[in-house]
């Protein structure tokens, strides 16, 4: 029999038109980055996978309802598609439904509307009317299947989808939980499914939001008096010593403390922070832990705004990013400062856009502020070196006194760097992780020493503070066996925990009594911190954190698993160490830690209500102490 248009239903037709347009509309007409085949298959196959799940839903109806289901289908899906379209023009980012509903972003958009609209764009309907011409066909394009025959279409549904998850799964292990970045989402799922996915974690959060009441935070607000009993603290340490200067504060990409003073071959890594650290304007905390969990840099970012916990589970810069904070840069907004972050990466990555804007920094220059060469990017994009120098210029043109943010890149897993721009050998054990480690970490130090230099030159550095910190580590403890090679001991828990000191340094130009410090501090204790050094009297803040020069400080830094570090004790896994020696301690004295371990877990579940019932809205920042 010869082959007739009138032998292959519609929603076949429909799912091979819509899923083939939406793949060129992805492939030509967004700008999306593709970096391997697997990644490009992918791209290919979510659209079909997309599409059939759409119209195959069609066989359980009547066939002329069939008709107007797929009429109807389509055209809502190529609307979805050209709007995010239209949307990425300007933001280079997908649409959420919360962004859908803040006015700022529609406003936007409805004024340059027409500008972002290109003729192309009509390709996306063309096979809407195809489709619309063909079910109005006197042919009959409608299926009529037994009910087995409905249940195998729908079943062809759910082994796409399967194949089209672990898929993405495989290309990017966790993407569901941790989300990262929209664009991942959009080019392992689809943009159909993406929305699907925002949806569900949009009504899971308001869910969670809904059955919060205000009756809690009462109970945390007295359980923060007591455990830090000095804050703010005007008469204490340094405060106020840097009132009125400008904060530049650089997030170091995957920084661990045992590169500072480490050498490979006999040559020093990190030549430039160790004589910073050495400096009489410096003041370093050695024993300063990250608290990130799978939000990683995100999750840093998060601490240090708001001296909050992040999350167990996914990043709260996805999760919560419209609850109510009192975040940094608000608070330092409304003490005269200007804002800002610069980040050489995608806008929308960790849903930096949307978070930034929501915690009330005032600029964010992004990848698109930079100019991004072959020569001067590698691995994750804009080289270190070239950052710094191309934000110079920006940072000048920030009204003063300004709090910027700077984050790192190169120095970012798989610890990449061309050969001519490595100063330093390789390590050699058998991670090749480790053993490129120490080379692209050496890159960033010597990218600071120029950025110091950079400050000084354009007459920013005398009235500024610098504050460096590591995000999170950058060798897990897959890499164990290697990593023990190079302590020249065994990475046991005891160690493995002690592995999560990343730098913090407050360099104070024209100070005189820096040095290493030896508290027990975290990421948690960094806006505490911050403001005491401005002179800032945040009494009414709510903080997990505490100001590190207090005399009376918390006594444990908590890390997001429930393992601690207190002065005298290390507790993970369920172990508790001597903390001088390393040591697991009997039963008997392992009874110390059970105490803090209570306060930890209840420190953490705090934080986590307030997240989840997004309760700071039901607290009042300003109010008056009584
Ligand atoms: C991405 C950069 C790295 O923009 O901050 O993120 P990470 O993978 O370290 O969380
Ligand atoms: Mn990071």
């Amino acid at each position: 029999m010869q082959w007739r248009m009138k032998n292959v239903p519609l929603f076949i037709i429909a799912t091979l038109l819509f899923g083939l347009k939406t793949y060129v509309v992805y492939r030509f007409m967004f700008d999306l980055s593709i970096e391997n085949p697997m990644q490009e298959f992918i791209l290919f196959f979510n659209p079909i996978a997309s599409a059939y799940l759409i119209f195959a839903i069609s066989v359980w109806m009547k066939p002329k309802n069939q008709m107007k289901y797929l009429r109807w289908t389509v055209l809502l899906g190529s609307l979805i598609l050209f709007l995010n379209l239209v949307f990425y023009r300007n933001f280079t980012d997908f649409i959420t439904i919360p962004v859908l509903f803040q006015g700022n972003n529609a406003a936007d958009l409805t004024s340059s509307f027409l500008t972002l609209v290109h003729i192309e764009d009509l390709f996306i309907f063309a096979d809407v009317a195809l489709v619309w011409y063909l079910s109005k066909q006197k042919f009959d394009l409608s299926v009529k299947l037994p009910k087995r025959g409905k249940i195998a279409a729908t079943a062809v549904t759910f082994l796409l989808l399967a194949g089209n998850v672990v898929l993405a799964e495989i290309e990017r292990p966790m993407l569901f939980v941790r989300a990262f970045d929209r664009e991942y989402l959009v080019k392992n799922i689809g943009v159909y499914n993406y929305h699907l996915y925002d949806a569900t974690m949009q009504t899971k959060t308001k869910a969670q939001r809904v059955f919060a009441d205000g009756s809690e935070v009462s109970e945390i607000e007295s359980y923060l008096k007591e455990t830090s009993p000095d804050k703010p603290d005007k008469n204490g340490e340094l405060y106020g010593i840097a009132e009125d200067k400008n904060v530049i504060f650089v997030s170091v990409e995957s920084f661990q403390n045992f590169l500072l003073d480490s050498e490979v071959n006999g040559t020093e890594t990190t030549p430039f922070l160790n004589e910073l650290k050495e400096s009489k304007d410096t003041i370093t905390f050695e024993n300063f832990y990250h608290q990130t969990a799978q939000g990683k840099t995100s999750d840093s970012e998060f601490i240090v705004e708001n001296s909050l916990y992040p999350l167990g589970r996914g990043a709260v810069y996805f999760t919560h990013a419209a609850n109510e904070y009192n975040a940094l840069p608000e608070i330092l907004n409304e003490e005269g400062y200007e804002t800002s972050v610069f980040h050489a990466n995608n806008a929308s990555f960790w849903n930096r856009d949307v978070m930034y804007d929501n915690i009330g920094y005032d600029e964010f220059y992004d990848e698109k502020s930079y100019e991004v060469t072959p020569e001067n990017s590698f691995g994750w994009g804009l080289e270190d070196k070239a950052f710094f120098e191309q934000s110079i210029k920006y940072l000048q043109s920030q009204e003063k006194p300004f709090y910027s943010k700077f984050i790192t890149l190169t120095h970012h897993f798989p610890f990449e760097l061309p050969e001519e721009k490595a100063h330093i050998d390789k390590y050699d054990s058998n991670s090749k992780t480790l053993n490129s480690y120490f080379q692209t970490a050496r890159y960033t130090d010597e990218a600071l020493e120029q950025f110091f230099q950079q400050l000084k030159d354009a007459g920013l550095y005398e009235d500024s503070i610098i504050i460096l910190m590591g995000d999170h580590y950058g060798i897990s403890d897959f890499h164990n066996k290697a990593m023990g090679q190079f302590l020249g001991k065994e990475v046991d828990p005891y160690v493995q925990t002690q592995l999560q000191r990343v730098p913090f340094m407050v360099h104070i130009p024209g100070y005189e009594k820096g040095g290493v410090r030896d508290k027990v501090v975290g990421q948690i204790d960094v806006k505490p911190t911050l403001l005491h050094l401005l002179g800032i009297e945040e009494s009414g803040d709510m903080t997990f954190g505490d100001n590190m020069f207090a005399k009376k400080k918390k006594d444990f830094v908590a890390l997001r698993d429930g393992s601690f570090v207190s002065e005298e004790y290390v507790y993970t896994n369920e172990v508790c160490y001597d903390r001088s020696t390393g040591e697991p301690l009997s039963e008997a004295e392992a009874e110390a830690c059970q105490p803090i371990k209570e306060k930890v877990t209840q420190e953490l579940s705090y934080s986590d209500n307030i997240i989840y019932g997004d309760l700071f809205r039901f607290y009042d920042f300003d109010k008056e102490e009584e």
